[in-house]
Parts: C-alpha cells; structure tokens; sequence
C-alpha cells in the first residue's frame, strides 16, 4: 500500500510565481536621469584617466628601428625616461602620426640581474610577492655546479644497451647537470640524463620485464615519469604524489612489465616545469613482439621537440616567464643548421616518430615535398581506414604522432615548425633557418 504523499508543495503557503511580477516602477524620466547620470560619471572617469595618467608606450630608436615596450636584452643604465613610467607590457596604441626617429629616446637595455645569489631572466616581471622558491624554480641553472661539458659534436638519444639479469632488462639513468652545445656557439647548461641531450634511447619489445635504476646526482630532487605506460601505480613517478622524491645522491629502481607497443617517453616528474624544460626526457620505443600487420618503413626517426630560453651565457627553464619567452629551440638537442639531415632515395618511406617533449608551446610541424600518413597517434595503432593524410601536425606537449612520409622527388626537403619564429636561432636565420627544422636529402 502506497502512501506517500509530496507534503511539501506550497509549504510556505505562498501563491505560485508571486516573486516573478517583473514590471517596472519607475518611471520613464527616472530611467532617463540615472541613465544621463551614469554617463557623465564614465565621461569624467575618462577625463581624468587622460590628464594625470600616462598609458602610453612610446616607440624607441633602436637603430633604424622603432620597438614599443621591447626587453632589449642588454643593460647599459637604468634610465628615468617618462615611458619608464607606463604600465609593463601594456600598449595603448598611438593616435598621433609617428615621432621623427632623431627625437625618440633610446632603448633601455634590460639584464640578467641578480637576487639573493640567484641569476634571474632578463626583462622578467617581479613582484614583492614573489617566494624564494619560485625563484629558485626561475632562475638559471647555477653554472658553478656543473663539472661535466659534452664535446660540441655529441649528439643525444644514443641507444642504451641494457644488462640482462634473471630475464630481466637492466637499464643505467643518471642525472646530472651538464653543459651541451646545441649550435656550434650556443653552449646552454642542461639537465640531463646520462650526459646528453635527449636522454637515451630505451628501446624494448612488447613483453619486456623492465628494470629502470634512476642515479641522481643533480643538486635537486627528482623522479622520473615513463609517459603514457600502463604500469604499477608506484613505478608511475610523479613525486610527492606515488613516490617520495629521489635525493641527490639516491637511487630509485623503477620495475614493470610493456604492456604496450608504440613511441613513448620519458621525462621528470618534480618541479617539470624546471626540470624537464632544462632537458630531462628521452624516447622510449617500444617494438611490436607480433610484427604482422605493421607498416613497412626504410628509415625510422625519432623527432623530440624543445624550447630553450638563453640569455647571456645563462639558461634559465623553458617557460612562458612574464616578460621573457624562448629564444631558441631543438630537435633532437640540436638547433638547425646543426640538426641531423635525413639521407633517402626516391621511393623510400621514413617513419618519423614526433614526441612532444616540447613544453611551453603547440609546434605545427610541417614536411615539405607532399603529404604523410598518420600510423599512430600517443603509441596506438590508427586503423586502416582512418589513416588521414596531412601535410602538418600539431604536435603538444605529451604527445607522439607516428607517420611515414614518401620520397617522392629528389632534392632537399624541409621539416620545420610552422611557427616562423620557431626556426630561427635567437631571431637570426642561419642558412635558411634555425631552430625546429631538420633537411631531408632525397637522392
Ligand atoms: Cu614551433
């Protein structure tokens, strides 16, 4: 027997819809007076902003150049010009015609200053609220500490040969801060895994026991993320979250099975944004232990992407910083022209693997000379029919686009960011470009 009733319904005893009477009490005219008022308030606001404010960012001489709001990047003094005065970063934009280059003041320079011993970016906005420890997450990698300088020709991602132990793959990662040329005259201070920049390569096959021994000796903590595998939640490496941090001077073994084939990676997982950005990550690829049904390739290149902020000899972490961006950019730890150039003969098909080591920024990456077939996309297998072809990807931060390109032509192909910016060196092209661009030389 059902009983229940809704006993609540009007339980206030109030008449349906009494709070929606929405017609107006006032009157026209009273509408018309508030409205007058609130205009002549916002006239007067205006007025006074014009006359004792000053919004505006004047365009300096530089040269033959005019560069509103620009860091220069180099200081000569602090100078008590008027457009010292405006709003950082804030341009309001000129209405006059513009002031005879002559007459314009010159440029600040800004630097790389120093705040309780640390070296921080030029140009950088900071606040007194800043703490010590974003500082200290900011400032540039502190040079005294490094002891090691890799040859200028050292190329990363080199192939590590594990050890086997009880059917196990045993494999040796050491960090450590180091110092590593990505252009013949660009040498950057690093965070590395076993001294390059990528890490190296940790190549398995589908079913591999995997045992991962991580040696700190950087100055920091640190763990180390296997990104996008399936595994035991304390083998994962995000710190403080599975796992206590690894001290300098400690080691920490990570242990699992893959379960998974595919292009992965690894990179750190404790303060990222400094320590990943400075360099720690590599490729992890994991071969199929059925090779049937896989596309058949004549060459395979793995494509890591990454940004890289130096100024004045100092690197300072990757990131968008307020006031400061990255100035240079790498594939494979080598800014163009310094990059690897691809050999292939016409017909051949290249399986580029782009792992999106990259931090900070999205990086369009283009091939020139026709379209590519996208295989995989973060290690899974793209279905036959659904293996769109594209001649540019974007490739974020975390993830990895498997595709092979066709030789089609002879000559030399270009890949490279679309972000013009992108492929240049600290805004300089060298030989046709810079930065995030590699050539492909098709005989
Ligand atoms: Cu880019």
């Amino acid at each position: 027997m059902k009983t229940h009733k809704n006993t609540n319904m009007n339980a206030h005893g109030t008449k349906p819809h009494e709070g929606m009477n929405m017609k107006p009490k006032a009157t026209r005219a009273q509408l018309l007076a508030v409205t007058l008022l609130t205009l002549l308030v916002l006239a007067a606001g205006v007025l006074i902003a014009a006359i004792y404010g000053d919004f505006m960012m004047g365009a300096k001489n530089m040269g033959n150049g005019s560069m509103p709001g620009m860091s220069m990047g180099n200081n000569n003094s602090m100078s008590g010009s008027k457009d010292n005065a405006s709003m950082p970063g804030m341009n309001m934009g000129e209405t006059k015609s513009p002031v005879p280059v002559s007459s314009l003041p010159s440029a600040p320079m800004s630097s790389v200053t120093q705040m309780n011993g640390l070296v921080m970016p030029p140009g950088m906005i900071m606040t007194s609220d800043m703490s010590q420890e974003a500082m200290e997450d900011m400032a540039a990698v502190d040079l005294t500490k490094i002891s090691y300088t890799a040859p200028s020709q050292a190329v990363g991602d080199q192939v590590l040969t594990p050890k086997i132990e009880n059917g196990v793959k045993v494999f040796n990662l050491e960090a450590s801060l180091i110092k590593w040329n990505i252009l013949p005259d660009k040498q950057v201070a690093a965070y590395a895994f076993n001294r390059q920049i990528p890490g190296p390569r940790i190549r398995i096959t589908e079913g591999d026991r995997v045992r991962i021994v991580v040696k700190n000796n950087l100055p920091d903590a640190t763990t180390v993320h296997w990104h996008g595998m399936i595994l035991p939640n304390k083998m994962d490496g995000p710190a403080d979250v599975t796992q206590k941090p690894i001290e300098p001077g400690a080691s920490y073994n990570y242990e699992f099975t893959a379960k998974q084939r595919g292009t992965y990676f690894y990179h750190s997982h404790k303060d990222v944004d400094r320590q990943q950005t400075l360099g720690m990550y590599g490729a992890l690829i994991i071969d199929p232990k059925n090779k049937i049904n896989i596309a058949t390739y004549n060459k395979d290149v793995v494509v890591q992407l990454q940004e890289w902020t130096f100024k004045q000899g100092y690197t300072f972490p990757a990131m968008p910083m307020e006031g400061l961006l990255p100035n240079l950019f790498t594939i494979n730890g080598k800014a163009y022209p310094s990059t690897e150039t691809i050999n292939a003969q016409v017909g051949e098909k290249i399986r580029f693997r782009f792992i999106g080591s990259n931090n900070g920024f999205i990086h369009p990456m283009h091939i020139h000379g026709g379209p590519f077939k996208i295989i995989e996309t973060d290690g899974n297998a793209v279905p036959a029919a659904a293996q769109i072809e594209k001649d540019t990807i974007n490739v974020a931060p975390g993830e990895r686009y498997d595709v092979i390109w066709t030789a089609r032509e002879k000559g030399k192909w270009l890949l490279h960011c679309h972000i013009p910016h992108h492929t240049t060196n600290d805004n300089v092209e060298v030989q046709g470009g810079g930065g995030l661009m590699m050539i492909i030389n098709v005989t």
